[in-house]
């Protein structure tokens, strides 16, 4: 685990008042003090440092939330929204104390319109629910992180989540038509439309998706549906080298054709799975996992070019899933690569940066040489179709954090120059606030603080996240 300087947290003094009015505004059922019920909402995800909260509000309605904010406001204390904590950023830890303000319990689904083709959930809601509901009535919500099984869609909106649908579907962003949210200060505001058009004033919906919880929290969603695609195919193609693999996906792309997944897992992926146990061809050094979905017809013909493809650019094997239990198969393995990887070594960090697409393998051969110069196993795999890959590294002892420092950075700085961008699904939260300045500069952080400031003028919503060094906090608990 990466260590940082700790923020200052709210004075005791304000922590006792905070916890006497938070019982009085939602009532002691929903709120946990102890060390041992905060302790569950110190970390998320990813790999940094839990921090324990001194409050956690387990909202149940939006009038919880609304009443908590204003507690936060009156008190100038941190808070910290959070749905199911999936993340992989830091974002739902909350680095500066005060209130985490979990929204897990709001899991409704309000209503789905078939004929709009519109969904409205609460912000708890899990994927996989989100899904079995909508599919009962014949309609599809693309976005998949990867981990639908147990993330919610607040989390999802605030880091704007993508997964390996977004080449052909987007990412969280494109679905989310509407919002209505409680801001810094309490206020309930509803901030979209329900409409496929309509562009009135500026859209707020759309800088509220991807705010990493900084700006406001979801009360509730209303999302663009599309109908469930007909069929489904899935292959999979073997490769000696990740270049292949690379170049094929460009070939794929430019022969126009748009499947809904290509993953890719390179060399050391696929020894960390043969330890596993997991089969992997002899010989291959990459793997691409495509996935195509449509009229069956279109699937069929499409794959077959796809396969065609794969095989010009040199694929060893292309084998094409034959039953809906061999796809479950194959997505489960790719799912749980995180876990594989996590086993070889005592910590582990993820990142999602993206390059443009041609220059992946640019990216992967850079990786290749930043593990070797630092000493340390890395590792890339993730969505090829967007240039968006998790380029991971491993280290057991506190001594390789120095090497580890330096191979993140050298990454970070090595995708901006490639004209990519440091994050591309995972959000930058606290674990990447101190490259931001690499991809968006001194002026453009001036102009997104200022927007924050509009937001939450005493820095009280997720302080710590997004902004290098202290964060935003201004209020009397200061952080
Ligand atoms: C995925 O694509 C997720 O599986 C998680 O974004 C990536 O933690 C990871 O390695
Ligand atoms: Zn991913």
């Amino acid at each position: 685990m990466l260590r940082r300087p700790p923020f200052p947290r709210p004075a005791a003094s304000v922590v006792d008042r905070l916890r006497s009015e938070l019982e009085r505004a939602v009532g002691p059922s929903k709120l946990l003090t102890s060390e041992e019920g905060c302790g569950r909402f110190a970390a998320d995800e990813s790999d940094q440092e839990p921090v324990l909260p001194d409050a956690v509000v387990l909202a149940e309605n939006a009038e919880d939330i609304v009443k908590t904010m204003a507690v936060a406001s009156a008190l100038g204390v941190p808070v910290t929204p959070r749905s199911a904590g999936t993340g992989k950023s830091g974002g739902a830890v909350p680095v500066c104390g005060g209130i985490v303000l979990s929204t897990l319990g709001m899991k409704q689904v309000k209503e789905i319109d078939r004929r709009e083709q519109i969904v409205v959930v609460e912000p708890g809601i899990v994927l996989i629910d989100l899904y079995r509901a909508v599919e009962a009535e014949g309609l599809f919500y693309p976005p998949d992180p990867n981990s639908h099984e147990n993330c919610a869609i607040g989390g999802n909106v605030a880091e704007n989540a993508g997964g390996p649908r977004a080449f052909k579907y987007g990412v969280t962003r494109d679905y989310v038509l509407g919002l209505e949210v409680v801001t810094a200060s309490g206020e309930r505001l509803r901030v979209g439309k329900r409409t496929i058009k309509g562009v009135t004033g500026y859209d707020l919906t759309a800088l509220l998706v991807g705010s990493e919880g900084t700006l406001a929290v979801t009360l509730e969603a209303t999302l663009q549906l599309l109908p469930k695609p007909e069929h489904v195919v899935t292959l999979l193609a073997w490769f000696a080298h990740v270049r292949q693999a690379v170049s094929t996906v460009s070939e794929v792309v430019a022969a126009g054709l748009v499947p809904r997944c290509m993953e890719l897992l390179d060399g050391a992926c696929l020894e960390a799975m043969r330890r596993e146990g997991v089969p992997v061809h002899e010989g291959a050094g990459a793997m691409l996992l495509i996935e195509l979905d449509g009229p069956e017809m279109v699937c069929e013909r499409d794959m077959q070019r796809v396969g065609e493809i794969a095989t010009a650019g040199g694929a060893l094997e292309v084998v094409v899933a034959q039953s809906d239990t061999q796809r479950s198969k194959l997505w489960a393995t790719r799912r749980e690569l995180t876990n594989v990887v996590k086993k070889l070594a005592r910590h582990k960090i993820a990142e999602d940066v993206v390059v443009p697409r041609t220059r992946m393998g640019e990216l992967v051969d850079e990786v290749g040489r930043i593990s070797e110069r630092e000493g340390l196993r890395m590792f890339a795999y993730g969505h090829a179709g967007d240039g968006n890959l998790h380029v991971n590294v491993l280290w057991n002892e506190d001594r390789e954090i120095p090497h580890v420092e330096a191979a993140l950075g050298a990454v970070m700085r090595a995708v901006v120059r490639m004209g990519g961008a440091l994050t591309g699904e995972h959000g930058i939260g606290s674990s990447k606030s101190k490259y931001l300045e690499l991809e968006h500069g001194p002026e453009l952080i001036a102009l997104e603080r200022r927007i924050k400031d509009v937001f939450d003028p005493s820095g009280i919503l997720n302080p710590g996240k997004i902004f290098p060094g202290q964060g935003q906090r201004r209020g009397h608990g200061a952080c």
